[in-house]
């Protein structure tokens, strides 16, 4: 009895990660448009691009990713980020409540090489659960604290004052 319920307990918990994966959606919201919701599937077929990062103990790694920017201008003209739009502000939420915070033009290519990704593998495999589906990846930065991972919403803002 016991030798044929292990394996299903096995296959439901299986189909429950696949059934997680394929319902979740990054949400892209932006002030003055509706919310964008993207699956993971709508992410694999954008322009990927690798950015390398170091994690606490110090060991590089290679992400693999579309550019944040390229996502936030699927919900609307980001090109705002020129004059007006330097008092604009990306904040990443994750799972747990953390959160950070960019301005846009750190994003941009136009003003630096740095490159800003959402990632869905890395060095060359999906990510492991407890920083996936989706993790952002600040290349280059001394440290990996920004480079949240279980992100679920990208929310571009402007300061009012
Ligand atoms: N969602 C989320 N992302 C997070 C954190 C967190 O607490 N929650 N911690 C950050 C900090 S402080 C560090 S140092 C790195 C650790 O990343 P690593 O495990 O790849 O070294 O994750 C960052 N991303
Ligand atoms: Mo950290």
């Amino acid at each position: 009895m016991i030798s044929k319920i292990i394996p299903c307990l096995f296959f439901l918990m299986f189909a429950g990660v696949l059934t997680a994966q394929s319902d979740f959606k990054l949400k892209v919201s932006r002030e003055g448009s509706a919310p964008l919701q993207l699956s993971l599937l709508d992410l694999s077929k954008m322009p990927h691009t690798n950015a390398v990062l170091k994690d606490k103990q110090g060991d590089m790694h290679t992400y693999n990713g579309v550019l944040v920017l390229d996502i936030l201008a699927k919900a609307g003209n980001i090109k705002e980020a020129h004059g007006e739009g330097f008092s604009k502000y990306l904040l990443v939420k994750s799972v747990d409540g953390y959160r950070v915070l960019f301005s846009l033009a750190e994003l941009d290519k136009d003003f630096t090489d740095k490159k800003v990704i959402i990632a869905d593998s890395v060095d060359g495999h999906p990510l492991p659960e407890a920083k996936g589906p989706l993790r952002i990846i600040v290349e280059g930065e001394k440290k990996p604290a920004r480079s949240s991972f279980q992100v679920v919403e990208l929310i571009v803002g402007s300061v009012k004052d």
